[in-house]
This record gives structure tokens, sequence and C-alpha cells, in this order.
């Protein structure tokens, strides 16, 4: 039957080849586990559902092996090679032994095990040991309580609030086996501009029932802080208060009694997420206190309880001349030092807002003393909604990789994160979710990849882009090598080419005013001066683009001196990077030998060209793919094809007004 996606990249079908099936097969007479652990039967079942799958025969979950041989034996145990989640597979005689110092790594080792056998790869002779380099590895939601998503293009919220808790939909479990085969352990189920209903006891006690169908699969729940809650929840004996000034005794108490009335619902609660005095959300500030004030009360309310406070960095204020990308690091930087154990601070990729490229914001490497946590957007809401493919790997690698130098060479924005440069105890990855209702859980069958892609990355930056496509095909689309090197290409090639028909050589923020979708670089009348697209591109009678030197706004000033010499000369900045800092006169001769307004339109050209080459491709690999899938996608692709060419024609028409020069050859201007 037809694939409509549901299963994602946990396809069990039985393997083609019936003699690699009885290759595994000797491998997998029996799964041995002892105790009740929930997480550890979880990791059995996972395995014996998988396994009989795609060996197409019944595997036995076993109390112990008791000497028998020609099995999978799962254990508990203290391996100084480990973390606390990290696994060891490893064949001990004939047996494979799949090992952690916890039950949730055995979990994520039982899944590491699937995934060797889903790719094809050999089980004999096994020896791997893997450790995840950040300890929070989680989904953000932005859904709302009326069941709709903020930014969210799969359809409608994954939680129906109005069954909770009585009814328990079958697709949560189904979430957390996703989450889990990734090693993703946390998921923020509400928005970060959070409604206040989710610190009353009515939704604790929803949202204690998905916290109890996600706890065994290793996942915790937190929840987004609408930060005056306190002035709005009321409760039995507990009325509301006039203030929500953090340091308020009557504020601070009214919290410590939120989190106890929270702890007793969920024991295991992982904490709170806050977007605080940032786009018309209140916050601390409106009592002239600090972010630090705001995170530490929060912190201080969690008390002994296991949870963290991530307070996110995104702010800026709506000023003619203040460049919003020095708005979180001139906010964030003074309170260094000053942050509450128990708090994270989450930071977009980059200084903007998960635009198409952004370098990666100057906070990272700026705190020292605070741990800071990465935030990555997994929905498209600058990169084409579900109807455009965009591989995300290789731009969430490239903001990883990059190198900030603020401890010498090779101080990359990874170890920032992984907390081996400046020491964090905390370490945290986080992904705006872009799942929701849709059947296929992301509306494009190629957005599961950017999911799938984001908590192997969050276990594991090292991992290449390359690698963790090639996998994510053979698991959810086919296995047959040609077409997986074909489709693995194609992915890799998706995301430059959108930088190319949408947001060439830098240029940013210039998509249709509050949808986000579709071109609207000539919008210059929006409310507020930081949402008006011709700020962002500068466009005149001169050139194009943002000039943050010196000379400018100088954001470049809060980079290290090495990496203001990658940006900081106009002849030697990288193209991809070239209108982020510079104001470019349309006639300055670039690096391909090309004017600047030539080479955008290169690329404007070549990128909506390209989308045919993807169609293309993709026509090639019907054979080989689910007729269901290979539809869902081509008609994508073409819906992908026709918008392409409405930015190119829109972007080359409107810049082409300021640089007064025609389209160079062989490209025509539109009709
Ligand atoms: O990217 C912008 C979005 C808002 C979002 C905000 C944020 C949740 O357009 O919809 O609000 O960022 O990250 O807080």
């Amino acid at each position: 039957c037809a694939d409509d996606g549901y299963r994602l990249w946990l396809k069990y079908d039985p393997l083609p080849d019936a003699t690699q099936r009885a290759n595994y097969a000797r491998s997998a007479g029996f799964i041995a586990v002892s105790g009740n652990d929930p997480v550890l039967r979880t990791a059995a079942s996972e395995l014996q559902a998988g396994l009989q799958g795609l060996l197409g025969k019944p595997v036995p979950v076993i109390g112990s092996a008791a000497g028998r041989t020609g099995g999978i034996v799962l254990q508990v145990g203290s391996d100084p090679a480990l973390n606390r989640e990290g696994y060891r597979l490893a064949s001990r005689g004939n047996n494979l032994v799949v090992s952690a110092n916890s039950a949730s790594g055995v979990l994520y080792g039982a899944f590491a095990l699937l995934r060797q056998v889903q790719t094809g790869a050999s089980v004999a002779n096994l020896s791997v040991t893997s450790n995840p380099k950040v300890k929070l590895r989680m989904l953000n939601h932005w859904d709302n309580v009326n069941g709709t998503i903020e930014r969210g293009y799969a359809g409608s919220s994954l939680w129906k609030w109005y069954e909770l808790p009585e009814r328990i939909d079958p697709r949560y479990r189904d979430y957390a086996r996703a989450n889990a085969s990734l090693g993703i352990n946390g998921t923020v189920v509400n928005n970060v501009n959070a409604s206040p209903r989710f610190m009353t006891d009515e939704y604790i006690k929803k949202v204690a029932a998905l916290a109890d169908v996600f706890r065994p699969y290793g996942i915790r729940v937190y929840l987004s802080v609408y930060f005056p809650a306190s002035k709005v929840v009321n409760g039995p004996g507990k009325p509301a208060l006039k203030s929500a000034d953090p340091l308020d005794p009557a504020v601070r108490q009214w919290w410590a009694e939120k989190v106890n009335e929270i702890y007793a619902q969920i024991p295991d609660f992982g904490g709170f997420l806050v977007k605080a005095n940032s786009e018309g959300e209140p916050g601390p500030q409106d009592y002239g206190r600090t972010h630090a004030d705001g995170a530490n009360m929060l912190a201080e309310a969690l008390g002994t309880h296991d949870g963290v406070v991530i307070w996110r960095s995104f702010v800026y204020k709506p000023a003619e001349n203040a460049d919003r990308f020095r708005a979180a690091y001139e906010e964030f930087t003074p309170l260094d030092g000053k942050f509450h154990p128990k708090v994270i601070v989450q930071v977009k990729n980059g200084p903007i807002d998960f635009q198409v490229r952004e370098p990666f914001s100057p906070l990272f490497g700026a705190m020292p003393k605070t741990p800071l946590a990465m935030e990555f957007q997994l929905t498209q809401e600058y990169l084409g909604f579900a109807t455009h493919m965009v591989y995300e790997a290789p731009m969430f690698k490239e903001c990883l990789d990059t190198d900030t130098h603020v401890k010498g060479p090779g101080s990359t924005v990874a170890k920032v994160i992984d907390g081996s440069l400046h020491g964090y105890e905390q370490t945290a990855m986080a992904g705006v979710a872009n799942t929701g209702s849709d059947r296929n859980w992301t509306g494009h069958t190629m957005g599961q990849a950017n999911w799938y892609a984001f908590g192997r990355l969050a276990w594991d930056h090292t991992l290449p882009s390359d690698g963790i496509a090639r996998e994510w095909v053979q698991m959810t689309l086919t296995r047959q090598p040609k077409a997986v090197q074909t489709i693995t290409d194609l992915m890799m090639r998706s995301r430059e080419i959108y930088v190319n028909y949408t947001n060439p050589l830098g240029l940013h923020h210039i998509m249709g005013y509050g949808i986000h979708y579709g071109p609207e670089p000539w919008l210059d009348k929006a409310p507020r001066p930081d949402w008006r697209h011709t700020y962002y591109h500068r466009a005149d009678s001169v050139g194009v683009g943002f000039n943050r030197t010196a000379t400018g706004s100088n954001a470049l000033s809060l980079y290290t001196p090495q990496v203001q010499q990658q940006w900081e000369n106009p002849q030697t900045t990288p193209l991809p990077y070239l209108l982020w800092f510079h104001h470019v006169p349309w006639n300055q001769t670039l690096s391909t030998g090309r004017s600047l307004w030539d080479e955008l339109c290169v690329r404007y050209y070549t990128g909506a060209d390209s989308v045919r080459w993807m169609q293309q491709q993709w026509a090639q690999m019907k054979p080989a793919l689910d007729p269901e899938q290979f539809d869902d996608v081509a008609g994508r692709l073409a819906v992908q094809q026709k918008e392409a060419i409405w930015w190119r024609d829109a972007c080359v028409l409107y810049f082409g007004r300021f640089a007064r020069r025609p389209i160079p050859a062989p490209f025509k201007a539109p009709d």
C-alpha cells in the first residue's frame, strides 16, 4: 500500500534481500533485558518491533540471556567511556550488547542498532561508542491553546488540549518514538508567545498527561512562560497578584508555589522557556528590572527541583537608527556572570531572525560565564514554508562550524554550545519544530529530514550533513543506491538554490511582510522602522546592502578582530556575506569578474533555473520511490518552480529600478 509518510524514518518493512535478513537474524535470536524500568522496557519493545519487521520473524524478549547466544543483551552499567546518555554497541561472543550508564542511554543504543540494520550496515564485530555532545536536546513548539501553530505549516497542533487529559491521542506516543530515535530528550509544548493558561491547574493536568506519555521515551516536558502570569492566573485560595515584579516577595512566593504545583503533577518537569520584553511580550524590564532579575527569580523558584530556566535572547527595539543586529548583544553581554546557575540563555543562530543565511550571532563566545543554548528553526518560516525543498543541515552546520576565535583559532560556535570552550555545566540545543497534524507530520515530505537532521546534530554536531541526508533517505524514501545518491545530492544543493533565487549575496529580510512568504523588498511603510525591508537592503542609486562596518552601524565590531577581518573589506568579504556588511556599488566588480548588478541577476536567474533541475532530478527517481511520496514532492516542486520565478522577477525588477542597468545576457527581463 502507498506510503503516506506517517511512519517517518521508523519504517520497519522487511529488508528485501533474504540473505541479508538471515545474516542479521543470526544476531537477533532474542532480546534480553532485566528489570521493569519503563525506559528499558521501551528500548526492548522498540527493538523487538523494529527487528521483527525488518527481519520478518519473531524476536522474543526474555528476562536474561542466561548462557544463550545469538541474541541482543540490553544492559545498564557504569562505563567510564560513556556519559549519562551515551551508549556502546559491542559484539561479545555471539551476542550483541547494547550498554549504557542509564536506561535512556540503552534506548538510544537500541535505536542506533536499528539504524545499522535499516541502512544495511554490518553488525559483525560491532564496536560503536557514542556520547551526546549536548545535554538538553529539545524541540520548541510554537503551539497555541486554540490549536494553531505560530509559523507552523503542517496543519494544526499535535496537542488536542480540548481532549486532554482524559483522551490520549495515540499520535503522542508516535511523536515520542520519533524523537527518542534521534536522542531528543525534551520538548517545550507551548508557544514562546505564551498563554498564561498553561500556568492554571486545568492546563498543568493536560501537560502532565502528555508528560506521562513521553516519560518512557526519556523525554521531559517544559513549558513556555507568560512572564506576568502572577497577575492573571487565579486559583482556589490563590488570587492573582497586582504585580509581576521579579523582586517583589509576593511574586517570588507565587512562583515558588506554582513550581511546586507543577512538580506535584509532573515530577520530572524540565523547566521554563521564556520570551520576555521581546516583540511586545511583557517582562522584567516593565518593572525596571533586567533579564537576569527575571530569569533568576524563576530559577530560584525552581529551588531544589531538577529543572532549568531557558531565557531567550531574541530581543530588539523599534528604533530608527539602532541596528537590530546589535540588540541582543547589547542587552545580554552586560549580564554575563549575573545569571543563576540554573539559567541558560537561548540564542538564535544569527543576529536577526532565521534568515536564509546569517552570520553567526555575535553573542556566541561573548558570554563565557553564561551557558548559551543554540536555537535553530526547523519550521521554514523564511525558507518557503512547506512548499519549498530546503534541507537545513548544511545551514545548521555552517553556523556550528564557524570559528568565533574568542579563545584562539578553533573556537567554533559548536564548542561554545557543547560547553567545551567555556566549561559550561548546562548545554542545550533547541529546534523550533516543523511538526503538525498533517498525516506526514511536516507537510513537505522532505521537511522530515530537517527534524531528523536537527536531532542527529543535537546529539553530535560533528556528523556530516550529507551522511545524515543519506541515512534519512535510506530509512525514509528508498534503499536503491543510485536514488539514494541522487536525492542526497539534491538535498545538499537545495539550500543554496533557495538562497540564490530569494536572497543572494547576503541580502536578507526582504520577504512578504507579516506572512514571511514570497518577495516584498519594496516594503517601506511598516509601523516600525526595523520591520521595513528597505531598512535591511538599503538599495539606492549607488548600490545595495547594509553597511555594518565602522563607517556604518559598526555591528562588525561585536566580533573578534579575526572575524572582523574576514568581513570588513568589501573586496575580500566572501560573497555569501557581502551585503550583510557592505553597501556595495552596483558597478563594483566582484571576485567572479562580474559587476554586483550582473552577479545579482546571475544568481536570481540561475537559482530559479536550478529548480527546474531539481524537478528533473526528482522525476528520474520515480521508479525508486513510493508513488504517494513521489507525487507529494513532485507537486510541491512544481509550486516551488513557479514561485522561484516570482521571487526572481520581483527582486530583479525592484532592484533594477535603483541599478538602472540592463539585465545581462543571456537573461531577459520579465514581460
Ligand atoms: O521569527 C519571529 C517570528 C515570530 C516569533 C519570533 C520569536 C514566536 O516571526 O512569529 O514568535 O520570531 O522567535 O519569538
